[in-house]
């Protein structure tokens, strides 16, 4: 018989590996993401598609689903007892909940990309939900942004939905990595994968090539490697894949292995990346570490970098440890 969410974060809580108010958060993170497996299965059915003809605080064309599953999660939330506040990709500024902060200190902060991937929605391809749960150091006061700029090292709890052939949900409680299929007749979240972990080599890639000409060296001289194979030196041919939906990609490396690339590139040299730290690029690095791997930003590790905003941007390479260890060498390799 397959283990439930419920049952899995129960276990958790008798080990002491978490709180019985972050097994609440999460049993409602898994309950909102089932919400919206079924919203995004509706698709154009329930004139889910399209544009929503607005930007984000990115500058970033919204889709509808991004705004209806970004509610989602805020309905869900707003005036929760234990998560004091709510950042989203979506939203300029944070969301206090409407409940009193909490006396104790073992509140919570919870930051999320409602729909990661939703340039894909429109063509049917695999997006998701990630999100990170961080301590609140915000007790019994007015909860400020300020307060969500915590390095990814004090993620409590870190995941992601992947809305795509099945619906999973794949978590870190700091335990490891574990998964869940989402039954679509009962909404139940079913385990399916134990400890899942990442193989250290790999033959897989993942980079959007169309930008190569605009990466920095290190980067092309790596991605030029893996293009030589066994012509070049490193003795091995390389396959490439590239799904354009952080989740999907990532999700692909925990399952089988692999290395995920967007780093820098020349095209606005002022933003060190296009993904976000915060509710990207962090709770994917403890993922990632947790099954095994490593998660830098071509040079430092992900998890240590003390964040300056709340939508600040980053250069991601992530997966299998011997790809991430010579991108690292490259990098160091050349002084720029
Ligand atoms: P590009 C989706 O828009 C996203 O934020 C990530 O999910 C994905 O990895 C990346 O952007 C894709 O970017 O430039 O290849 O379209």
């Amino acid at each position: 018989m397959r283990q439930r969410l419920d049952e899995f974060l129960a276990a958790q809580q008798d080990r002491g590996a978490i709180s019985a108010d972050l097994a609440m958060v999460l049993t409602q993170l898994a309950c909102a993401c089932a919400r919206i497996s079924k919203i995004v299965a509706m698709g154009g059915i329930a004139d889910g598609l399209g544009s929503a003809g607005q930007q984000n605080v990115q500058q970033e064309e919204q889709k509808k689903l991004d705004l209806i599953t970004n509610e989602v999660l805020l309905q869900t939330f707003a005036d929760s007892p234990i998560v004091a506040g709510v950042a989203s990709e979506e939203m300029e500024t944070i969301e206090p909940s409407s409940a009193p902060a909490k006396a104790k200190a073992d509140a919570y902060l919870l930051l999320f990309d409602p729909l990661d991937g939703s340039s894909n929605i429109d063509v049917n391809v695999s997006v998701g939900t990630i999100f990170s749960v961080l301590p609140s150091p915000a007790a019994g006061r007015v909860l400020l942004e300020a307060d969500f700029l915590q390095p990814g090292v004090n993620q409590v709890a870190a995941g992601y939905a992947v809305y795509g052939p099945q619906s999973m949900l794949v978590l870190t409680v700091r335990t490891g990595v574990v998964g869940f299929t989402l039954n679509p007749d009962d909404g139940v979240w079913l385990q399916t994968h134990e400890a899942i972990l990442i193989p250290h080599e790999t033959r897989e890639f993942a980079i959007n090539m169309s930008n190569m000409r605009h990466w920095a060296s290190p980067v092309r001289r790596y991605i030029e490697g893996c293009i030589a194979g066994k012509n070049g030196h490193r003795d091995k041919d390389f396959n490439m894949r590239w799904v354009a939906s952080m989740v999907a990609d990532v999700h692909r490396v925990l399952m089988r292995g692999g290395v995920f690339l967007y780093p820098w590139d020349a095209r606005d040299p002022t933003r060190p990346g296009k993904l976000r730290l915060m509710y990207e690029a962090n709770p994917m690095a403890l993922l990632v570490e947790q099954a095994g791997g490593k998660a830098t930003n071509g040079r430092h590790r992900i998890l240590e970098i003390a964040p300056g905003a709340l939508h600040e941007r980053v250069a991601v390479v992530l997966g299998s440890t011997e790809e991430v260890d010579e991108i690292s060498a490259h990098h160091e390799r050349h002084v720029d």
